[in-house]
């Protein structure tokens, strides 16, 4: 399996976030993805390649225009204030005020388009959210080319991030753009299987009322777990979209027996739908040691998760979401691929 990767993500860096009351260093960390590239060469998955770069067309199908055109800017806005450090909302447009006027000032801006602060700038940070999707992007062609899987080792992640706003360490959905592209480049359907510990509540808004994007989130019930205000069982799509987005809430303690029952529920919803192409939100942070999570899968069940997602027969983009369990993400995230190719 081919893996694309850029080292472009590392110029955003330094985030913090507020966690049980106090500002500390994000979890959300640049090592990330050296721990999964170094996993990848000591298994001898395939090459890593380095992302084409990609026009955002694609992008302004499934994000709003004004959106894409506001995230390059943040920095400079910040800086052009004599700020420095890392550029934070700290005000939403929540129920009783008016979500429909984006301000002039960039505080009100960061607000407008985000729904928490845990998706901060830095002066990296536009650079590496474009090497992310074009990281995605040249991993789908890779797909689209015929082959039969590829991995998109993209960071920042994406499946947070929804049409116009930014939010948990997401700022464009990675996943949703392949997607897209793949439907605008001959598959007639796409189904994105999300296996990350959280709901991806982007991709989920994104594609609510499409029928031609079948979205199945496996996650942590949002009544105890971020993001808490999307991803229970009753959402099911609206209009033409009705029936096509599928949750899997599931509860703190949830071990591999659990999760696979879900798992295997969703596959069997999948293969009714008859994708010619599937793309995996993959997070590994259901892993039992992941700090932030607290769900019970081991290092042994993520190959599991690969081979079964491999014995539905479809072409297969897998692409990077969560893992902060740091120094066991890579074990877990090639377990997964390997899984798949049936090491
Ligand atoms: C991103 B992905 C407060 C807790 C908020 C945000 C988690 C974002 C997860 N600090 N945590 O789905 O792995
Ligand atoms: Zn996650």
């Amino acid at each position: 399996m081919k893996t694309v990767f850029s080292p472009r993500h590392l110029g955003h860096s330094s985030q913090l976030e507020l966690v049980a009351g106090a500002i500390v260093p994000g979890f959300e960390l640049p090592s990330r993805p050296k721990f999964v590239a170094e996993r990848i060469q000591a298994v001898e998955l395939g090459p890593i390649l380095e992302p084409d770069v990609h026009e955002l067309s694609t992008a302004a199908k499934v994000h709003r225009q004004d959106y894409l055109d506001f995230l390059p800017t943040v920095w400079d806005r910040w800086t052009a204030e004599g700020r420095s450090g890392t550029a934070l909302p700290f005000t939403w447009p929540t129920r009783g005020l008016r979500g429909d006027v984006p301000p002039a000032f960039i505080d009100g801006l960061l607000g407008y388009y985000s729904f928490d602060a845990g998706a901060g700038f830095v002066e990296g940070t536009w650079d590496a959210i474009k090497s992310s999707h074009d990281v995605a992007l040249t991993a789908a062609g890779i797909v689209q080319a015929g082959e039969r899987s590829a991995f998109a080792l993209c960071r920042p992640p994406g499946h947070h991030a929804g049409a116009a706003f930014a939010g948990g360490y997401c700022y464009i959905n990675n996943a949703a753009v392949a997607a897209q592209w793949l439907r605008d480049n001959g598959a007639k359907r796409v189904s994105i299987l999300d296996v990350d510990y959280h709901h991806g509540n982007g991709t989920q808004e994104i594609f609510y009322s499409r029928a031609d994007v079948q979205v199945l989130n496996l996650h942590a019930d949002p009544m105890q777990e971020y993001p808490y205000f999307l991803g229970h069982a009753d959402e099911r799509g609206s209009g033409e979209g009705e029936g096509f987005n599928l949750n899997y809430p599931m509860p703190f303690g949830t071990n591999w027996a659990e999760w696979s029952m879900s798992l295997e529920d969703a596959c069997s919803r999948l293969k009714a739908y008859a994708p010619d192409v599937v793309v995996v939100s993959l997070g590994v942070d259901t892993f039992e040691k992941d700090p932030i999570s607290k769900f019970k899968l081991k290092t042994e069940d993520f190959p599991k998760i690969g081979a079964r997602i491999a014995a539905l027969g479809l072409p297969t983009l897998f692409v990077m979401e969560g893992g902060y369990a740091v120094e066991e993400i890579g074990v877990n995230a090639v377990g997964v691929l390997a899984g798949f190719e049936g090491a």
